[in-house]
């Protein structure tokens, strides 16, 4: 076993570069990250004992970015993020380049571990990427120089990982295999369709951006007689294509089908599906058989498709006091939320981009909805939700009041609460198409969307660019607001914001307006203004 010396001499850190624990963990090119895996392996931990040795996950993914890049995530109980009060010390210790200063930490650490007998408990898993089985010796070294007991889960899907920690956590979540969670989604659509006396569910094409998701995916349609996938974009042992010209991150930004089917015909009217790499993004689409047109049905959709599933249900259950809300980022399209409130009639509340802001507004609901317009999200339920329906099916007599709540019931083990999963999100659109008898061109025209484009620059420095108002408006680089606030006025509908990305060296542009070509007037004014500082 290595000492804490010999471990820090093993993985030292690069020179000049500076690591930062941003919305999805650290992120940087997988070669350079074996210091900082080292690290989050001591880490987890470390945050494992402080809770009394509580299961930690770490994920070793970088998603949605190319294949050279890669990222580590650690992972809390009850499947959620590391909690924000412990980013900085992430990011200091990451960042730490003596061995003096890299002990202290720990010390530091352990000094406020109520027991200090607790003993460290860590699971891992990573996608597909060349760099993961290196990163991953070096966080098991990083559990093993704290002492701890760590059990690694190969490949999986970070939703997988995100199920797998709080089920070791809370048994009542499900069994704490992989098998468990196929058998948790299998089950519950099983019971749900039952209750309408349907069998199965379409079999749907998914682009799995040759990540991990394909394998998977593979793997519940064998075990599955009520789900049925077919996979393109499948190629899991081909590193290299991973996120190349696919998955949900291409064809949201791209706003056109993955390369694969643009060369092969997609059936007009049928519904397809993009996952990104690490499956924890869902995107649907279809080609509008009338027009040919390629119609988009994006995070906002499926939030606003579940919205309209759930809230229909409940509207059924006379009585019952249940709360519901809506969370979403800046980027969200204004039909959505224009579409949410005067139509689904329910509030709409706003946060930075990044999946910790959103989870933990919509714990304030009984029934909190809130999705990227990138396709990450989910949905969560309060335990009051649990109760009220419970008792509520106690006492109902009316068959169809009844199969409301028990479809409710199981709605919140279908969803997998613990973070945006693309293939518990797909199933569940799925259900809730099936369900309600809704064709894909019928959710597509629940609201046109105002165009919209999506820009990424690189400028010397992105920290500059900081921003209020869930990043709807930038705080610096002084008098920037105001040129921007000046070209929206001179577009219709017109909404444009900037901010650094959190996940890539990058700051965004997000132009929104009346027409394409005001859309795009707008989005290049705007990129012409941020230039300035490349
Ligand atoms: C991560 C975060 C998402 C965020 C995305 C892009 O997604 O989990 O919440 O929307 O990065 O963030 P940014 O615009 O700050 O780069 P993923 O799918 O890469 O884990």
């Amino acid at each position: 076993m290595l000492s804490l010396k010999e471990g820090f001499d093993k993985y030292p850190k690069p020179k000049g570069i500076t690591y930062s624990y941003g919305t999805a963990g650290f992120r940087y090119i997988g070669d350079l990250l074996d210091s900082v895996a080292f690290k989050v392996g001591i880490i987890a931990s470390l945050r494992s004992m402080s809770l009394g040795g509580k299961t930690i996950g770490i994920v070793i993914t970088a998603s949605h970015n190319p294949p050279e890049q890669n990222g580590v995530k650690v992972i809390d109980p009850m499947g959620e993020m590391l909690p924000q009060e412990w980013e900085p010390f992430a990011n200091d210790f990451a960042n730490s380049g003596t061995f003096e200063e890299f002990q202290k930490y720990i010390m530091d650490k352990l000094d406020q571990v109520p027991d200090q007998r607790a003993k460290p408990r860590v699971i891992l898993a990573r996608d597909t990427r060349a760099s993961g089985p290196r990163l991953l010796k070096a966080a098991l070294d990083g559990v093993a120089v704290i002492n701890g007991t760590a059990t690694d889960f190969g490949k999986l899907t970070t939703p997988q990982l995100h199920y797998l920690t709080r089920c070791f956590n809370d048994p009542a979540f499900g069994r704490n295999t992989e098998e468990g969670y196929y058998s948790k989604l299998i089950t519950t659509a099983r019971k749900i369709l039952s209750l309408y006396g349907f069998k199965s569910l379409p079999e749907v094409t998914v682009d799995t951006a040759n990540g991990i998701g394909g394998d998977k995916l593979r793997k519940l349609d064998s075990l599955s007689d009520v789900l049925s996938f077919s996979v393109i974009n499948g190629k899991t042992d081909h590193p290299d294509l991973l996120n190349v010209d696919c998955g949900a991150d291409y064809v949201k930004t791209q706003q056109k089908l993955p390369a694969e089917l643009q060369k092969s015909s997609p059936k007009p009217d049928q519904l397809y599906s993009s996952f990104d790499g690490d499956a924890d993004r869902v995107v649907c689409y279809f080609v509008d058989g009338k027009t040919d047109k390629f119609r988009l049905l994006d995070g906002d959709r499926i939030a606003t498709l579940f919205a309209s599933f759930l809230g229909s249900l409940l509207k059924q259950l006379d009585g019952v006091d249940i709360t519901m809300g809506i969370v979403q980022t800046a980027y969200a399209n204004g039909s959505s939320t224009k579409f949410i409130r005067e139509k689904l009639k329910l509030p709409v509340y706003f946060t930075p981009t990044g999946v910790k802001h959103l989870h933990h507004r919509a714990q304030q609901f009984d029934v909190g909805i809130y999705f990227e317009a990138n396709g990450h999200g989910t949905v969560l339920f309060s335990k009051k939700y649990t109760s009220v329906l419970n008792g509520f099916l106690a006492q109902a007599t009316d068959q169809k009041q009844k199969i409301a709540a028990q479809t409710l019931l199981l709605l919140s083990d279908l969803i997998n609460q613990t973070v945006g999963d693309s293939i518990s999100d797909l199933v569940t659109a799925l259900v809730a198409l099936k369900v309600m008898g809704k064709s894909v061109n019928s959710w597509g025209a629940d609201y046109t969307e105002l165009p919209n484009r999506l820009y990424k620059l690189k400028v010397k420095d992105r920290g500059v660019f900081t921003t209020t108002d869930a990043e709807r408006k930038l705080v610096s680089p002084q008098g920037l607001q105001a040129e921007i606030d000046e070209e929206v006025s001179r577009h219709r509908q017109g909404r444009s914001f900037v901010r650094a990305s959190g996940s890539e060296d990058a700051v965004r542009v997000y132009a929104e307006a009346e027409t394409e070509e005001e859309c795009h007037r707008l989005g290049e004014g705007v990129c012409k203004l941020v230039q300035r500082f490349s």
